[in-house]
Formats: structure tokens, sequence, C-alpha cells
């Protein structure tokens, strides 16, 4: 895997794959609809989304999955925590409750191997999959 240092005004020095989709979110090479970004942590809202709101909370840096990311970096997998509970309160999802789901793999169907967190709610969500 190719790896580049970027530097820039938002993204201060950060490892990203650039043949990886949300890593070149990351970078500013693919736009994305961002709600909030942290030094470590960016939520975007997913293009396609499968509830009224549907986000994706990521770190910056590149992990393959909440596994890989946890047993790495626990620090960093708070970090993604506290954006995805952020996030929800300002999308107004605590009231009524909210999903968070990290496909992890194959039998998942994870698409994107970079770890991210589906944030879905602002509606009875039912039994259905991210
Ligand atoms: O989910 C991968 C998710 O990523 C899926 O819900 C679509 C979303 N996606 C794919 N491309 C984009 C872009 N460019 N912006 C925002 N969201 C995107 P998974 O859990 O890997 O199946």
């Amino acid at each position: 895997v190719s790896t580049n240092l970027v530097s820039g005004p938002e993204h201060t020095m950060s490892f990203v794959t650039m043949d990886c989709l949300f890593c070149r979110i990351v970078s500013g090479e693919i736009p994305a609809t961002l709600v909030r970004e942290t030094d470590t942590t960016l939520a975007f809202r997913d293009i396609m989304p499968k509830a009224v709101s549907h986000i994706l909370v990521i770190p910056k840096e590149h992990y393959a999955d909440v596994a890989t990311l946890a047993q790495a970096d626990a620090k960093l997998a708070s970090d993604v925590l506290e954006t995805v509970a952020i996030v929800a309160e300002h999308e107004g999802l605590v009231a009524d409750g909210f999903r968070v789901i990290f496909n992890t793999g194959e039998y998942a169907g994870q698409e994107v191997s970079h770890v991210h967190a589906h944030v879905l709610g602002g509606e009875p969500l039912g039994p259905m999959l991210a």
C-alpha cells in the first residue's frame, strides 16, 4: 500500500493511503459533506443514506477495521466513539435513540476497508443493517 504524508491547514500531518477511498476524503481529494472534524477523526454524510440521518465517523489515520483499530490504538478508538456521541447529539438523535454499526470483514459486507462507524437515526430503524 502506498502511503503519503499529507499536510495542510485542515489536515496536519496525517498518514493516508491514497488507494483508500476514505483516506482520499481525509486528504480532501474526494469531496464529502462534513459534519464534524477533530484532530484525529472525521464525520461525514453517507453517500447512500439508509436512514434520515446516516453519518460515517472515521479515524483520519488508516486502519482496516474496528478490531484492528481497537487493538492498535485504544485512544484513537475512543476518539472515534466520542465523535459518534457528539454527532448523535448534534443531529438530535439521542432522545429517540440511534444505531451504531461497524461492519467488519466479508461476512458483514464491509465495502470500504477503512474503519467507519455508521451512525443511523432520525426515524424508527427496525431490523435493517447499514
Ligand atoms: O459501508 C461503506 C459505506 O460508505 C456505504 O454505506 C456507502 C458509503 N460511501 C461510499 N462512498 C462514499 C463517499 N464517497 N462518500 C460518503 N459515503 C460513501 P460498509 O460498511 O463498508 O459496507
